[in-house]
């Protein structure tokens, strides 16, 4: 068999199947960018370098484990400033939604965003994404929403689109325009709704900025029946959607998502039983982010046990943002999911690869370690994979690959 590179000494989670799809002894070939191979090395084939007849390029795993590139599918990597100040706010007593009434919260990274330029914005997330690498991330989602005006919001994408190539990380990018209410749309939120549907949309689409398009579908932001105009115009351009749902109130997110094939739904604290069988029904990820959860001291849980009872696809994220989520490590937010969410470690580690890349709509291509896939893989120094969601701060990863390299 000819291929570029393979990887020996290895344990493999592969994450295909149920649980972990483990193969001890483990040999991983690489080709073209792709997974070629993946097996116990007793059973490998000969395998020859692409380019002539000697051996590939090996490279020695030293006994560590090997897993799926880890996807982070729900950020807000893209901003300026800081909301440091807010969260002494919230010590002294304020709410979330306090601080936001009073022109703080999203609105104040809004003003900083759109004071800042393409550069500023891209060295700001660059820093970020810098930890999330440093912890095995080879794909992260996007979210534009600090913007609120058409300018700020396609200059949010286009700086995540940049961070793909400068970074060698795949980015998938959402527009999130419905994230909060601008202050010049001040009491005309269907106005501001329909400047999304009939124009920043479209533009997003035309300069194929926009992978997705989620919005935020709370009292505080969004009522279902904007979320769903915006939803009726991404669908009209060909655009799959997502949604921040059911976070502080139950407004029926969940449902709503289901309804329209949302790729996930996500946060989900306040979600009931009939929103989980909706979302099992139409195939929607639960997008789970036990960051948010923890910084807003939240009490109310997910519904895990109906998620898991009617088989909804469980997914993780950082949600990596300034104000409910400042936290840019996949690891902790695996170990939240487990000590706060209860969820095991196995869990854990499928949410941030097989079905986080469900939720973005690349389950085909990313999250498992099967032939054919693309060749983003992540190795760890650790005993046993359960250690990635067990310790804290631990900075396990040994190396990456992103599209075999
Ligand atoms: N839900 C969240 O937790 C974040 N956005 C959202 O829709 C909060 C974003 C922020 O506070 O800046
Ligand atoms: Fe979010």
């Amino acid at each position: 068999m000819k291929v570029d590179a393979v990887i020996e000494h290895c344990h493999v989670a592969t994450m295909a199947g149920e649980g972990l799809g483990e193969v001890r002894d483990a040999l991983v070939a690489l080709s073209a960018g792709r997974i070629a191979w993946v097996g116990p090395r007793s059973a490998a084939p000969r395998m020859q370098a692409t380019d002539g007849d000697g051996a590939p390029l090996a490279y020695d795993a030293r006994g560590g484990w090997l897993t799926p590139g880890l996807v982070d599918a729900h950020t807000h990597l893209v901003y300026a400033g800081d909301r440091a100040h807010e969260f002494e706010m919230r010590l002294e007593g304020a709410s979330y939604e306090d601080v936001a009434r009073a022109g703080g919260g999203i609105l104040s990274t809004v003003r900083a965003t759109r004071a800042a330029d393409e550069a500023a914005l891209a060295a700001a997330a660059s820093r970020r994404l810098e930890r999330l690498l440093a912890e095995g991330v080879t794909t992260v989602e996007i979210k534009s929403g600090y913007g609120l005006d058409a300018d700020t919001e396609l200059r949010m994408l286009r700086v995540a689109r940049t961070l793909g190539a400068s970074h060698g990380v795949r980015v998938a990018t959402t527009l999130l325009a419905a994230h909060a209410l601008p202050p010049e749309y001040a009491g005309r939120a269907d106005d501001y709704i329909d400047a999304i549907a009939s124009d920043w949309l479209p533009r997003a689409a035309r300069e194929g900025l926009a992978d997705a398009v989620d919005a935020f579908c709370e009292r505080i932001a969004f009522s279902p029946a904007q979320c769903t105009r915006v939803f009726d115009a991404a669908h009209a351009l060909g655009l799959p959607v997502k949604l921040h749902a059911d976070q502080l109130t139950d407004l029926g997110g969940a449902a709503l998502a289901a309804r329209h094939g949302a790729l996930s739904a996500d946060h989900l604290e306040w979600t009931n039983e009939d929103g989980v069988a909706a979302m099992a029904a139409a195939g929607t990820v639960a997008m789970l982010l036990p960051g948010a959860f923890y910084f807003l001291r939240e009490t109310r849980l997910p519904p895990i046990e109906a998620l898991r009872r009617h088989r909804v696809p469980i997914a993780i994220a950082t949600d990596c943002n300034p104000g409910s989520s400042p936290l840019a490590s996949p690891l902790l937010a695996m170990n939240m999911a487990c000590t706060l969410f209860r969820l095991t470690p196995t869990e854990a580690i499928a949410g941030f690869t097989v079905q986080a890349a469900r939720a973005l709509g690349l389950g085909h291509e990313l999250g498992t370690i099967e032939a054919g896939r693309r060749a983003d893989l992540a190795l760890w120094d650790v005993g046993r994979p359960a250690e990635l969601a067990y310790a804290m701060g631990a900075a396990p990863l040994v190396r990456r690959w992103h599209d075999g390299r």
